[in-house]
């Protein structure tokens, strides 16, 4: 099997956002290691990404979190990015890491803070104005620790209450993207725990309000690919915060842990109209903490690449007639020899004819860029989780 025309267009049309957070230091409850040539503020981020869309055409656009990436000026932000061949995308609340915020935020009993953590997302949706940002991305701290803490039930009233209030501040060609995560920080409930909460909430609010399906967030053995599929069925899959996970939520690179999940849940993504469908945002979230951030992130683009393809060279028309059969190891094997074909040789190849690097993690690391910010960086603050 190769790559045929037709897959080589499909592939051509893939975009990958990258999360400005993957390029500010990160680490564990435990440490935070630096790493040489880490950005340091926002400006410097977003020059890192450029990068990662150099050397690959994977990655137009960069997803930024407010407050962690907040600027003075936001078209200059918006004018660095350009000037460096990339855009602006979707823009991350954080409404987890203020003291007002200990119990909740927009689930909160008290109006005041409630009332906080709508202006919070009511300021976002002004940074998008300025960004040119289509996605409002929230993610929810919201939680208890210990049955009994509080009502579960009013909780979810007021969190209904608070996306609407956001939800029509929302403009013409924006949405409103609702992340869920079954634990953590709060280990006894959170308020937006599963798929099925994330989509009742965004159903209640109307067209422009869709899911965000984080690779990350769920319980070990869950099967991810049909929560996609049914995602896709309803209309409501947003976006995917990609990432791999061994144990918890890792943030480790995509296709690292699970090379086969993440090719099961392309599949699904193409058989359901979601592949290069703008409706359907391919995000990466994910922090490098051992590793150099710049070549992680090329990894990581890389790795969905090559997914992709492989997702791509699934041949449908014998999987139906399989399936049509009842023949359960002639379609298991078709399935299998596409996630089995080594697509390495053919997209190196190919990236070389569009005037990409072939191998586009020797690429940076020759092209001395790593070297320089290590020397014009050293002895600065780096940007980091939480900075
Ligand atoms: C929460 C999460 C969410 C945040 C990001 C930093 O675990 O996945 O998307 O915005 O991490
Ligand atoms: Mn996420
Ligand atoms: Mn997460």
């Amino acid at each position: 099997m190769t790559l045929t025309d037709d897959i080589r267009a499909q592939l051509a049309l893939q975009a990958i956002e990258l999360p400005s957070w993957a390029f500010g230091n990160s680490g564990t409850r435990f440490r935070v290691f630096g790493t040489p040539g880490t950005a340091r503020d926002p400006f410097e981020k977003i020059s890192d990404a450029a990068q990662v869309h150099k050397h690959t055409g994977l990655a137009p656009t960069v997803a930024l979190h407010i407050p962690w990436d907040k600027v003075p000026s936001y078209s200059e932000l918006r004018k660095h990015a350009e000037d460096n061949g990339v855009e602006l995308g979707t823009v991350n609340s954080n409404t987890f890491q203020d003291d007002d915020y200990k119990f909740g935020s927009v689930t909160h009993w008290d109006d005041r803070i409630r009332q906080k953590a709508i202006d919070h997302h009511f300021e976002c949706i002004d940074i998008m104005n300025q960004t040119g940002s289509r996605d409002l991305k929230i993610w929810l701290a919201d939680g208890t620790n210990y049955p009994g803490q509080d009502s579960m039930r009013a909780r979810q009233d007021r969190l209904a209450d608070s996306l609407a209030k956001i939800y029509e501040r929302i403009g013409e060609g924006q949405r409103l993207v609702l992340e869920y995560k079954f634990f953590e920080p709060s280990f006894y409930h959170t308020d937006v725990p599963d798929w099925g909460t994330s989509y009742v909430q965004t159903a209640a609010l109307g067209e422009r309000a869709v899911v965000c399906l984080d690779t990350g967030h769920h319980a070990p053995g869950t099967n991810i690919e049909f929560i996609v599929m049914q995602l896709l069925r309803l209309g409501k899959l947003g976006s995917f915060d990609f990432n791999s996970r061994f144990y918890a939520d890792d943030d480790l690179i995509v296709g690292a842990a699970d090379p086969f999940q993440l090719f099961r849940i392309i599949v699904e993504v193409i058989r359901g109209g979601g592949y290069a469908n703008p409706d359907v945002a391919f995000m990466l979230d994910q922090c490098h903490n051992l590793e150099a951030k710049i070549p992680g992130q090329i990894r990581s683009v890389l790795n969905v690449q090559e997914a992709t393809a492989k997702a791509l060279l699934v041949d449908n028309e014998a999987l139906a007639a399989a399936q049509a059969a009842g023949d359960v190891l002639a379609a298991n094997a078709v399935f299998m020899d596409a996630f089995n074909t080594d697509v390495r040789a053919d997209l190196a190849a190919w990236r070389e004819s569009r005037g990409l690097p072939a191998d586009p993690m020797a690429a940076y690391a020759a092209s001395g860029y790593q070297q320089k910010i290590e020397t014009e960086r050293a002895g600065g603050t780096q940007a980091g989780w939480g900075a």
